[in-house]
Formats: structure tokens, C-alpha cells, sequence
């Protein structure tokens, strides 16, 4: 078995399958701007200017760069256009749900919140570009979370089954890839952010933390169930942070323990893909006193499995069962304790392109339902320079990082994995979900904003899209 590749070196030449939907992604808060245009009402976003590092403000406030983003709201026809040029297959972008339902329970829908994701769906079309469509990312209504307490309230799975409903109705002819909820296990990590619970985490019971999950499951599921009336030839997906947890060493107590670690995320996949909880979680419910109110309904309705598994992957994280050794997390919100054979990045986030190919093999043998690969990229900071007279960015840094990711993943496909698309995160600059700030960067494109909210939003082209273009040309033949 010593034939396999141990370095991020290509051994096989498979070719990327005909159609394999090329592109990037983005979030409706990290980049639309316009927080109180169109009749929309305010998200969490707008109350968290420090991103996840500090509890949210009262109300909006100045330096919160999420309320302008990149200004894709007024931009979007330019931006699409910039993608075209890319070649992209597919876009991923997320509707707003406080576009769509300004308070998240009100009776119906802002039709100008769902006019101007028709004028985008238009422009993509225009340019042949397949939409793939996160219906939650990390935009829970304010009013939701503050009137009822985000998802920890069961009446969340109403509006929020309200809401899938207007936007299949509205788009499922148009839109066959569809996301339920962005990263759906970090609500873990981050219960405010992503499943808009204001309580906070050091106060937050593992009993209510464990409800809001069920509901969110049972929400992605009738959202599955949904699409198969409303929208037929839709493909329903989950949306799981993917971090491949190795032992810190060969200590079988390690191994276990990173076993456990991996389970945490395991269980969103596996009740998507298998429509009930797993045993082990079942006996984590047992050992920690926590008995879930789940009813007949709820049984019945994550019966509704998805079509794929899509995940971001970043980095992977190791885990111990020795105390002493357990040092503080990365700048990641998954925590976790770092291998000491990887460089990280500027902001901790550790590199390991083999573990995205580890994910992939493990994921499609765990599940074998075609995977997607909806983020991957590098967050850096980006250097504005003139060459030959144009402004650009000489990002080589991203471009390697990108080509080692791609390595990988041609390795996964030759073991057979069923792989429907790749999108890098944030193919244009836009707002850090973690730092909420512009300079951690992660597009093909340059935004000119800082993070003190100066700059013209002018767009440049950087080293790096060049770069993409023809990746995307030769249908990853480079690799
Ligand atoms: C994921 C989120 C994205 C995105 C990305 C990069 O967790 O789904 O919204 O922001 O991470 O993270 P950051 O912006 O913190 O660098």
C-alpha cells in the first residue's frame, strides 16, 4: 500500500469529469452591503462589527464594514461579468433571509428583497453560470434571535420552512443546486453567529445547544422534503466545516480522542445522509443528562436524506487525550490543537493540503453521496502594485496554495470519488466572517476597501485569476 502519494505531488493523471462546475463563493452579509436598502430588515450581521471576537452592539453601528460589504448589491451585474471572464461554471451565493423576511416571522415575503435576487439570477444566466444557493449563511434575522432566541425555538422551523417555500416557488425552476445551512455544525462553536442564539456560549446549556441543532436538522430536512414538491430536479445539500481531526500521536488514547473530536461533525452528515442520529450521539445525549423534546414529526421528517454533501475545507486540527498537551485553539473557531509538522497562515490557520484529499476519500466511503467542495482558498494579506501600468495583486502565495488543494483533489477523484464542483471562497475580496474586516483576503478579484471603511470599491484583477481562467480553460488538466 506504500504506492500511495505522501506528498502533495500529483502520481495519477485522472482528468476532471466532463462538467465539473468550476467556480466561487460568497455570502449575501460578507459582500451585498446595502443592510438597509430594498426593505430589508437587519440580520445578526449588522450587529456584529468585530465579527466573532466581541458580543454583538445594540443596533448597527458605523464600523461595522458588513453594512457596505463590496457593495455586490449595486454591483453584482460588474462582478458576474468579472466571473464570466474567470470562466465560472457555478456561483455560490447565499439570499439574505432578512431581504426575503425582513423579522424572520413575518407573514409575507418583501417582493423587492426577492426582485433583486431575480435581476441576479438573470445576470448569471446571462453568462451561463449555474447558481448554487446557500438558503442560510450565518443571517439569522435579528428579530429572530432576539424575540425568540435564534434556534433554541422550535417556531424557527416554521419561518424558516416559510421561507424555503417563497424562495422554491420564486426560483426552483431556475436553481438546481440548493444549501440549507452554511457550515451547520459550528453552531457548536459559534451558537450566536450561526444559529443566532444570543445566549452566551459560556452560559448556554449543552441541553438547549443540542435542541437548537435538532431543529436546525429538522428545519434542513423539511427544506429537502420541500424542494422535492416545489422544485423537482432540485439537489438538496448539507453544508458541514470540514477539519480532519488526526491523533497528535500513535497513543491509542489519541486516537480515540480525535475519533470523538471527528464524531462531532460526523453526526450533522450522518443524520442528513442517513435520516436519524447515530448511536454515538444518542450516548453522548445519555452520559450528559440531555433529553431532546423530538417528536413523531420530526422522526418522520429527517427521514428526508439529502442529494450531496458539500463542505469548506481549510485546514485540518489534531486532538489528544492528554490535558497537558491540549494548548489553545487556532484562529479557527473549531479549536483544536496544532500539528506540529504544518506552517499556518498569517492567521493560524494551519495548511495541509493532503487533508483535503483525506476528507474527500473519508466523506464519499462515510456516505457515498456525491461531495462538493463549496470553500477552500487562503486568507492573506494582499499588496495593491502596479505592474505594466495596471493595478494588480502578485498573489503567488494564493495560486500555490490553490494548486496544492487541486493536487489533492485530483488524487481523491482517481481513487473515485464522486466530486460534482469546487468553489473557492471569496473569488472576490469581501468581509471576514471571523475578523470582520477587509484585509484578511481571498479573491481571484481586488476590492480597494481597508478596514477602516476607506477606499473607491474599484475591482482589480490579481495575479491569481489569471491563474484560475486557465485552470478553469483546461478543466484542472494542469494538475
Ligand atoms: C467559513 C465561512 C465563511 C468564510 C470562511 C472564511 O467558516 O462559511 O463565511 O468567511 O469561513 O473565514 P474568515 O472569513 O473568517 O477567514
Amino acid at each position: 500500500m506504500n504506492h500511495f502519494p505522501t506528498t502533495t505531488e500529483r502520481t495519477v493523471t485522472t482528468s476532471f469529469p466532463a462538467g465539473f462546475l468550476w467556480g466561487g463563493a460568497t455570502a449575501a452579509n460578507q459582500v451585498e452591503g446595502a443592510y438597509a436598502e430594498g426593505g430589508k430588515g437587519l440580520s445578526i450581521q449588522d450587529v456584529l462589527p468585530r465579527g466573532i471576537q466581541t458580543p454583538p452592539t445594540e443596533a448597527p453601528t458605523p464600523d461595522n464594514l458588513k453594512l457596505e460589504a463590496v457593495d455586490f448589491y449595486h454591483r453584482y451585474a460588474e462582478d458576474i461579468a468579472l466571473f464570466a471572464e474567470m470562466g465560472f461554471k457555478v456561483f455560490r451565493l447565499s439570499i439574505a433571509w432578512s431581504r426575503i423576511f425582513p423579522n424572520g416571522d413575518d407573514d409575507a415575503p418583501n417582493e423587492e428583497g426577492l426582485a433583486f435576487y431575480d435581476r441576479v439570477l438573470d445576470e448569471l444566466e446571462r453568462h451561463g453560470i449555474e447558481p448554487l444557493v446557500t438558503i442560510s449563511h450565518y443571517e439569522t434575522p435579528l428579530h429572530l434571535a432576539r424575540a425568540y432566541g435564534g434556534w433554541t425555538n422550535r417556531d424557527l422551523i416554521g419561518f424558516y420552512e416559510r421561507y424555503c417555500r417563497t424562495l422554491f416557488e420564486r426560483y426552483g425552476h431556475r436553481v438546481r443546486y440548493w444549501l440549507t445551512f452554511n457550515e451547520i455544525n459550528s453552531v457548536l462553536h459559534e451558537p450566536f453567529l450561526s444559529g443566532g442564539i444570543p445566549t452566551p456560549k459560556d452560559q448556554l446549556s449543552e441541553q438547549d445547544l443540542y435542541q437548537a441543532i435538532h431543529h436546525e436538522l429538522v428545519a434542513s430536512a423539511r427544506a429537502t422534503r420541500l424542494a422535492r414538491e416545489l422544485a423537482p430536479g432540485a439537489q438538496v445539500g448539507c453544508m458541514i466545516l470540514a477539519m480532519p481531526t488526526y491523533p497528535l500521536t500513535p497513543d491509542p488514547a489519541d486516537v480515540v480522542a480525535a475519533m470523538q473530536a471527528e464524531h462531532a461533525n460526523y453526526a450533522f452528515g450522518d443524520i442528513h445522509c442517513r435520516g436519524e442520529y447515530p448511536g454515538y450521539l444518542l450516548r453522548y445525549f445519555r452520559e450528559h443528562g440531555i433529553e431532546l423534546d423530538v417528536t413523531d414529526q420530526d422522526r418522520e421528517d429527517l427521514r428526508h436524506t439529502v442529494d450531496f454533501v458539500s463542505f469548506s475545507y481549510y485546514m485540518s486540527l489534531c486532538e489528544t487525550a492528554d490535558p497537558e498537551k491540549k494548548v489553545a485553539g487556532l484562529g479557527n473557531i473549531m479549536g483544536g490543537v496544532p500539528n506540529p509538522t504544518l506552517e499556518a497562515s498569517e492567521w493560524g490557520w494551519q495548511i495541509d493540503p493532503q487533508g483535503l484529499r483525506v476528507v474527500l476519500n473519508d466523506y464519499w466511503e462515510r456516505w457515498q453521496k456525491p461531495l462538493f467542495i463549496v470553500e477552500n482558498g487562503l486568507g492573506a494579506v494582499d499588496q495593491l502594485v502596479e505592474v505594466d501600468g495596471t493595478p494588480t495583486v502578485v498573489d503567488d502565495y494564493r495560486i500555490a496554495y490553490l494548486d496544492d488543494h487541486l493536487v489533492q483533489v485530483g488524487e481523491a477523484l482517481a481513487d473515485g470519488v464522486d466530486l460534482l464542483g469546487y468553489t473557492t471562497w471569496g473569488c472576490i475580496d469581501l468581509v471576514s466572517a471571523s475578523t470582520a474586516q477587509m484585509s484578511k483576503r481571498y479573491g481571484f478579484i481586488y476590492v480597494d476597501r481597508n478596514d477602516d471603511g476607506t477606499g473607491s470599491l474599484e475591482r482589480y484583477r490579481k495575479k491569481s485569476f489569471h491563474w484560475y481562467r486557465q485552470v478553469i480553460a483546461t478543466n484542472g488538466a494542469m494538475f
